[in-house]
């Protein structure tokens, strides 16, 4: 059975309305993404295509990803259609100020940090404003408990993610231990689809071993000076766990840049976000403005200064950007306009630029 096959993969039968039988036939989840190529799995079979074609053109405005839905073309050598995605969990290229894909169609996503140097308040606010971009549920897994000393040395990294995220579920786990991970279980169930995402080292790939009672992925010991891992996954990919559950391990994270320059951090911030309703100015930066509620909640020790000093870092981070985006934006509008016209006054119809073939 088609749909049964597919199912173990996480599709929902509505995912398959508008498509074909032959379509449904030729339907798989991508599982890997490698400069080799992308692994493919419908529930039976795998099958890699290259990442060449359209979609993997430069500026490609829908890559495929892993946790992606797609339909080959009938040879089996290509990706022929992405299916809408019900979400898409992103952030900043590398490289540029564009976004970029992380993982798709996702059920929840685990944070993943370790109870040592590597634990940042401040980076997993930016996390969780990754999760808040996707519209995914974000679970903070704090790993490596158990070289944790006390118990009020361990409760110190429980409140801190509080003190940021009270909404959010925390659980510390020793990521190594499956009894310990059981309390991870509450999340999965077939079909649901995870994502683990984090630094390197902090235990990714053992939190997946565990969670799935086997050796599913290579897993690499940290630096003992700085507890820095040596990114030993060096690809994403989506791995079925005996109950059904899928699980995406990721490479470690070494930057994590906001993926749309029109993302406000303060989505991410409710508390700043309510203060500010009683910020003299609207667009209070809450910085050294006459009447600031925000500032006036630092001093009186309800916000954490910190916190308040990272909202304004990824504030001004977001401000530069939108300003480099702009100017990009007006500078390639330029160019098209000046070279629309001079074809304009030969063959009548041209292109503008040489993107839009892209599209
Ligand atoms: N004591 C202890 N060690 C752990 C725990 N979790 C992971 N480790 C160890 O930490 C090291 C790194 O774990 P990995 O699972 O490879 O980390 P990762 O997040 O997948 O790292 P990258 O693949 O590099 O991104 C390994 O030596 C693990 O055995 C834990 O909860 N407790
Ligand atoms: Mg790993
Ligand atoms: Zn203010």
């Amino acid at each position: 059975m088609i749909d049964l096959r597919l199912t173990r993969l996480g599709i929902s039968p509505d995912r398959l309305t508008g498509l074909s039988t032959a379509e449904v036939s030729r339907l798989f989840r991508i599982v890997s993404m490698q400069r080799t190529g992308l692994t493919l799995n419908d529930g039976e079979h795998w099958i890699t295509v290259p990442m060449a074609g359209r979609w993997f053109k430069p500026g490609s405005p829908q890559k495929p990803v892993v946790g992606d839905w797609v339909v080959v073309n009938e040879a089996g050598t290509a990706v022929a259609t992405l299916l809408e995605r019900r979400n898409l969990l992103r952030r900043q290229q590398v490289d540029g100020y564009g976004a970029q894909a992380i993982a798709a169609n996702i059920d929840v996503l685990f944070i993943v940090t370790a109870c040592n140097t590597e634990f940042s308040a401040s980076r997993l606010e930016r996390y969780l404003l990754i999760a808040k971009d996707a519209g995914v549920t974000p679970v903070i897994v704090l790993t490596k408990v158990d070289e944790v000393e006390s118990v009020d040395a361990r409760q110190n990294y429980v409140d801190a993610v509080k003190a940021i995220a009270p909404v959010v579920e925390v659980c510390a786990v020793d990521a190594r231990d499956p009894d310990a991970v059981v309390i991870l279980r509450s999340w999965c169930g077939p079909g649901r689809t995870l994502v683990l995402l984090g630094s390197s080292g902090v235990g990714k790939s053992t939190l997946l071993n565990s969670l799935a009672g086997s050796e599913r992925q290579r897993t690499g010991a940290v630096r003992a000076a700085d507890d820095k891992g040596r990114h030993t996954t060096s690809h994403r990919s989506l791995h079925a766990l005996p109950d059904g559950t899928l699980v995406i391990d990721s490479p470690g994270i070494r930057e994590l840049g906001l993926p749309d320059a029109d993302l406000d951090p303060s989505t991410a911030f409710d508390d700043i976000q309510a203060l500010s309703l009683g910020c003299r100015f609207r667009d209070c930066g809450h910085d050294a403005e006459p009447g600031c509620a925000v500032q006036a909640a630092v001093q009186a020790g309800s916000i954490e200064r910190r916190r308040l000093d990272n909202w304004r870092r990824m504030h001004v981070e977001q401000t530069e950007r939108r300003e480099i985006v702009r100017s990009r934006t007006d500078r390639s509008r330029e160019v098209a306009t000046r070279s629309a016209t001079t074809r304009g006054a030969g063959k009548g119809r041209g292109k503008l630029t040489g993107q839009l073939d892209e599209d």
